[in-house]
């Protein structure tokens, strides 16, 4: 390691400095008036000479938070984001669960009301600075973050940089907080000497070689053996070791609410999403770092079936209950365990059944010919929108290598891909209006790629779309977002029927009033409001030409466009 200089006049500039330095490239803001010394330091840049993250200025919490986590999906690099003290903090709150549940690494800050009431440098000066005060700020995230801190004095903040990106990035990843009280901020630092490093990272957890053996002998040996995956490709690399495995060895394949593009939506051996119809044929069933291998209540293995749970952390250990039974539980990165198994099972390849590729082939091709004469009635249907034809219409235009962002715009099923890395669907957390925003962010890590936002009417209203439409114009983020309009929170309709399906709500034969969203908005005024293209589309032969209108736009012209589109 080397020394280096930072020619600082005071801790902002040090703070901003040294996150530069440590590869955080970006800072998602949202500003208030615990900024002062964060808008001194930038203004200071040109003098000053200092190297700092690029501001992304962000017009809601949410927008931000939820932005850089789809940074962070997109490049795969630790984000920052700076939020305004308790308000700001609480305004993030949601984005800030969602992104723990998914493990994303967000350097999250936040200014902290000044701490004394008159006579430092920043002390308070306003009618706010009283009320604002918590007794514990980050008690609103601590329970979502993996290390909350306060930066104390300048002589720490290299420290403290490094500690809060160590936290964050280390796997299981993460975010973490860290406030940052304006005195602090403000107080003189000199030159600081820093140590040039990068984040201290520890090898990922590998699997033993006994569990290798264990769980390659299972697979061989197996009749039905079926790998269920949901995230497995939020590392891309994973794909192909994936696609290989399950080929080179007969096993089968399914994804069960898959929020990533995690194997070849075409694959020989993909069972498809439906977890509950391979029960009865699984004999060993390896569910691959799934939070929720399955839900009990629905359908359970068989009692005889071997089931695996692989993962970093493959009990969840932030979930307060989770129970699912576990045969053989491994714990190691989803990449580590996949290379470990393929030579495992080589020496293995004489020992499985030669029949097994057909037998689940013929179940494949009969999920296939089922999912193909649904798609095709569904082009051919007449009637209103529906959301299964708004996913053949995406089909049918999509760009090669375009990146699909799922929030309820349509069933993940009907969107499979064959490229790692062009699929992203809502957090486990569920925290909606995250969408739009995250496809913002993976805009500004792929400008090179089309970005495409499908979201139901009710996540897109959640993402606060004047500020996202606002961020586009801003950023230059050309994102096409299609939103599948059904003017209602479909969801709670159906949740509310599934659990009462003679109840009264069911027998008033029309829509709950907890469920309606009428009268519909003209969503595609945002877009045009901030200078992007908006179209309205209400008939099922209007809806590809529309696409090919939006696309080029979005390519073109790279200005945002929405397509706001009517459906059953
Ligand atoms: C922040 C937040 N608030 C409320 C909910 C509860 N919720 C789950 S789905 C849903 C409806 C979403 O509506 P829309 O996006 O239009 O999709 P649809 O259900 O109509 O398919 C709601 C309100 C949630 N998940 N997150």
């Amino acid at each position: 390691m080397e020394r280096k200089h930072i020619e600082a006049e005071f801790v902002a500039e040090a703070y901003l400095a040294l996150l530069k330095d440590r590869g955080v490239n970006r800072l998602f803001v949202n500003a208030g008036t615990d900024f002062a010394s964060i808008v001194e330091a930038y203004g200071h840049q040109k003098e000053s000479g200092l190297d700092f993250p690029e501001v992304i200025v962000c017009a809601h919490e949410n927008l931000a938070t939820s932005m850089a986590h789809g940074t962070y999906l997109g490049n795969g690099q630790p984000q920052a984001v700076m939020l305004h003290t308790s308000v700001g903090t609480a305004n993030a709150v949601c984005a800030i669960f969602n992104a723990s549940r998914d493990r994303i690494p967000i350097i999250l800050t936040a200014g902290r009301t000044p701490l004394f009431e008159h006579s430092v440098f920043g002390s308070r000066n306003g009618q706010i600075h009283w009320a604002q005060e918590m007794f514990d700020q980050a008690s609103m995230v601590r329970e979502h973050v993996k290390w909350d801190y306060e930066l104390r004095d300048g002589v720490q903040v290299e420290a403290v940089v490094d500690r809060a990106i160590d936290v964050a990035m280390i796997e299981p990843r993460g975010p973490v907080y860290l406030s940052l009280p304006r005195e602090v901020l403000a107080r003189p630092v000199g030159e600081l000497e820093i140590w040039s490093r990068g984040p201290a990272q520890a090898t990922d957890a590998y699997p033993t070689p006994d569990s290798v053996t264990e769980l390659a002998d299972l697979l061989a040996a197996a009749r039905f053996p079926v790998i269920v995956t949901a995230a497995s490709g939020a590392d891309t690399e994973t794909v192909a070791l994936l696609n290989e495995l399950c080929t080179a060895n007969s096993i089968a394949v399914l994804e069960n609410r898959p929020r990533f593009m995690n194997v070849a939506g075409d694959h020989p051996l993909h069972l498809g999403y439906a977890l509950n119809t391979v029960f009865e044929q699984a004999d060993v069933l390896c569910f691959l770092d799934m939070d929720v291998p399955w839900s009990p209540g629905a359908a359970n293995p068989k009692d005889d079936a071997t089931v695996v749970q692989t993962g970093p952390d493959p009990i969840f250990l932030r979930f307060p209950i989770r129970s699912h039974r576990s045969d053989l539980t491994i714990q190691a990165t989803t990449r580590n365990l996949l290379s470990a198994l393929a030579p495992a099972l080589e020496e293995r390849r004489a020992k499985i059944d030669v029949d097994r590729y057909e037998r689940i082939a013929e179940l494949v091709n009969q999920r296939r010919a089922r999912q193909a004469a649904t798609l095709e009635a569904e082009s051919t249907k007449t009637g209103p929108i529906t959301k299964a034809f708004i996913a053949w219409a995406v089909r049918e235009t999509r760009p090669e290598g375009a990146i699909i962002v799922n929030e309820l715009g349509a069933p993940a099923e009907t969107l499979a891909s064959t490229e790692a890395g062009t699929y992203f669907d809502t957090p486990p957390a569920g925290g909606l209006g995250w969408g739009l925003p995250a496809a913002l962010g993976l805009q500004l890590a792929r400008p090179d790629k089309v970005v495409v936002a499908m979201v139901g009417d009710g996540s897109y209203i959640f993402a606060n779309p004047a500020a996202c439409h606002h961020a586009m114009a801003m950023h230059d983020l050309p994102v096409l977002t299609i939103i599948s309009n059904n003017g209602k929170w479909g969801a709670v309709e159906a949740s509310a029927r599934g659990m009462y399906p003679e109840g009264y709500a069911s027998a008033a034969g029309e829509l709950t009033p907890l469920a309606r969203l009428d009268p519909a908005s003209a969503f595609e005024k945002y877009a045009e409001a901030a200078g992007g293209y908006g179209e309205f589309v209400a008939e099922r032969a209007q809806l590809v030409p529309a696409l090919r209108r939006a696309l080029r736009v979005v390519q073109e012209e790279r200005r945002h466009a929405v397509l706001n589109v009517e459906c059953g």
